[in-house]
């Protein structure tokens, strides 16, 4: 019998602007690290690389541009990295990723853009890495506002974020049962998000022999 390969495992944060998600992937990466297990953090939108910097200015309202032309630079932000994932991870590396495509889809597709339906959004990430768990951080509109509300960033306007909150819910339902999907009742205090997201990810902290996957493909 052939042994396979043990790799790092892939694990995606998910949320709404004010879920906490920021905090949670930063105590989830300190845990791993206090378990021993090699790190690495990666966060979406990347805003350091050219069209890192291109999402940047537009988030901040500093330059307008189309909506699909926007999508497409998101979903290239992520191709740029995707490799240098994969590597991470069949060295060993965990990669734990603040947001990914699903953030992608469910801000782009919440926009009602005409010609930018669900699947279309979803189209340009199909084949991207699949992650191995991800954790989606389900905050109410009464938390959100109690966190003392939005930033001055576009898309953070509690009747997008509700939209944006349907689109996520999709997305969990139809990645189905194999997809490792789990939604978090993020309204709860810090230390209980903490520890519920740790008893998702704890099977996966010593790595896993399965494949990487890749979504919707
Ligand atoms: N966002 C993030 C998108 O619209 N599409 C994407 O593909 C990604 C990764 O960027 N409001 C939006 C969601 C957020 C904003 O993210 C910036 P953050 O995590 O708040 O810095
Ligand atoms: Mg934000």
């Amino acid at each position: 019998m052939s042994e396979r390969k043990v790799r790092g495992a892939f694990i995606v944060v998910e949320g709404l602007d004010r879920s906490g998600k920021s905090s949670q992937v930063t105590l989830l990466e300190e845990h791993l690290k206090a378990e021993g297990v090699a790190v690495r953090l990666v966060k979406f939108p990347d805003r350091t690389t050219p069209i890192g910097k291109l999402i940047d200015s537009y988030l901040r309202s500093e330059s307008e541009m189309d909506d699909r032309s926007i999508h497409l630079l998101f979903s290239a932000n992520r191709w740029e990295l995707a490799k240098s994932i994969q590597d991470s991870l069949e060295s060993g590396t965990t990669v734990i990723c603040d947001r990914y495509a699903f953030s992608g889809i469910a801000f782009s597709a919440a926009k009602n853009a005409s010609g930018m339906s669900y699947e279309w959004c979803r189209g340009p990430d199909i084949a991207l890495p699949a992650p191995d768990i991800t954790l989606f951080l389900a905050v109410s509109p009464e938390q959100q506002r109690a966190r003392g509300g939005f930033g001055e960033e576009r898309y953070e306007k509690a009747d997008f974020q509700e939209r944006v909150e349907h689109v996520f819910e999709r997305i969990g339902v139809e990645m189905g049962d194999g997809s490792r999907w789990f939604a978090v009742d993020a309204d709860q205090r810090k230390e209980e998000v903490a520890q519920e997201l740790w008893r998702l990810v704890q099977p996966l902290a010593k790595g896993t022999d399965r494949p990487l996957g890749r979504l919707w493909a």
